[in-house]
């Protein structure tokens, strides 16, 4: 049966390359495989994904903007794409999904997880990803790498301590998820990417995909 994996974890915990690692793990058994970002990955949902992540023509983005922007974003994708997807048989490789909400919106900016949870309930009802591979990074780290890609933008000039928070959230959450597995992302690149890769090689042998 199709599966929907997502990586997730702080900028520059190294969730691209990892992807690139997971995406010819599949490709290796002959699973067909949509990849997909969030916010974006649909033409509406990458329009968000502008308007969130710089302030809009000098406006202020407000908190709960923020949050309702993630999830309008998240709705059109995974009715528009990730379901069609799996539906037809491919898997789905995101990077990142819901636990980014709880952990930046819920953790970082501190909204009740309640309002969280009406949102997801209202816009996701009981979808969840089957696996997640949670890339764990100290932000100081991360936003250092992050910054060799160039200027930080909106979302990633927060402050070290919202994403201390974000980091918490994260781990808090991972810890009591099944299907879920961390990796320490401040090690090597090519050792990240192995330790990915074996979580995804253990997942995909659970589907009972030769
Ligand atoms: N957001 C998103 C929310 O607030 N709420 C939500 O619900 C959602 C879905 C998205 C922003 O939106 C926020 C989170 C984000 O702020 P984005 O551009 O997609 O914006 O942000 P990121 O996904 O974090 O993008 P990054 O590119 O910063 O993170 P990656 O993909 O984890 O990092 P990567 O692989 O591009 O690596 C960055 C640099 O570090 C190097 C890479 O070579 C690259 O140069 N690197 C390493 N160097 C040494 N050792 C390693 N192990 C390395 N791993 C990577």
């Amino acid at each position: 049966m199709a599966a929907f994996v997502v990586v997730e974890g702080l900028e520059g915990a190294g969730k691209s390359s990892v992807i690139d690692a997971l995406k010819r793990v599949l490709d290796s058994h002959s699973i067909a495989v949509e990849l997909t970002r969030e916010p974006g990955g649909t033409p509406m949902a990458e329009a968000i994904r502008d308007c969130v992540k710089h302030d809009w023509q000098g406006e202020r983005v407000t908190q709960e903007t923020e949050l309702l922007l993630m999830y309008a974003a998240r709705s059109q994708l995974v009715e528009n794409v990730i379901k069609p997807a799996l539906n037809q048989g491919r898997w789905v490789l995101g990077d990142r999904h819901d636990l980014s909400s709880v952990a930046y919106q819920g953790g970082g900016r501190g909204i009740p997880i309640e309002s969280l949870r009406t949102l997801r309930r209202m816009t996701l009802g009981d979808f969840v990803p089957d696996f997640t591979l949670y890339l764990d990074i100290d932000p100081v780290l991360g936003l250092e790498r992050a910054r060799t890609r160039g200027e930080l933008d909106r979302i990633e000039q927060s402050g070290i301590a919202f994403f201390q928070r974000a980091r918490q959230c994260y781990q808090r959450m991972i810890a009591d998820m099944e299907n879920a597995v961390s990796i320490d992302a401040s090690q090597a690149i090519d050792v990240v990417q192995e330790q990915a890769v074996a979580a995804l090689e253990a997942f995909i042998t659970t589907q009972g995909v030769s």
